[in-house]
């Protein structure tokens, strides 16, 4: 997951990933950087052809980013639930997008779709290394599989 430029400059990192703490989401990668036009051209490829294509190039690169990687069951569909719809006017209240955005460009949060594109995108963001694999002392309370 990538808080976007929007979310950088508006001072809500802390806020977006309070609320994916709170839900008990295993944090496993953590970093701030830059995207240049190179990576957001790969990390969008499926949009090249899109109207708004050139302005989401320039949306992701104006600033800084926070990419996150989380771990856990159901994890992909946890994280884009609790996204909200693409454009804000759809999201529901309660999600990020929803409580926070008003502007599909300036929709705050990158979330991966499927499992192939968490592996692409994960790749393109992060070194093996910076990728941890640990223990929570909590899980036995925040993940209990029936
Ligand atoms: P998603 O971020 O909810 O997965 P995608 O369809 O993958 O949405 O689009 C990628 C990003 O492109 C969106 O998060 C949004 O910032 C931007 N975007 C999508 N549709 C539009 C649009 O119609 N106008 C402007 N920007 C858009
Ligand atoms: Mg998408």
């Amino acid at each position: 997951m990538l808080i976007k430029p929007s979310g950088v400059q508006r001072g809500l990192v802390g806020h977006i990933l309070s609320r994916f703490e709170s839900r008990g989401l295993k944090i496993v990668g953590l970093k701030m950087m830059q995207i240049d036009e190179a990576l957001a051209r790969e990390h969008y490829r499926d949009h090249v052809d899109k109207h708004f294509f050139d302005m989401l190039l320039q949306r992701i690169t104006k600033s800084h980013v926070v990419a996150i990687v989380f771990e856990g069951s159901n994890v992909i569909q946890n994280v884009r639930t609790m996204m909200g719809a693409t454009n804000p006017s759809q999201a529901g209240p309660g999600t990020i997008r929803g409580d926070l955005a008003n502007s599909a460009s300036l929709n705050l949060v990158h979330g991966s779709d499927s499992p192939e594109s968490a592996a692409r995108e994960i790749a393109l963001f992060f070194a093996d290394t910076e990728l941890h694999n640990y223990e929570r002392a909590l899980d036995e309370w925040l993940v209990l599989e029936e």
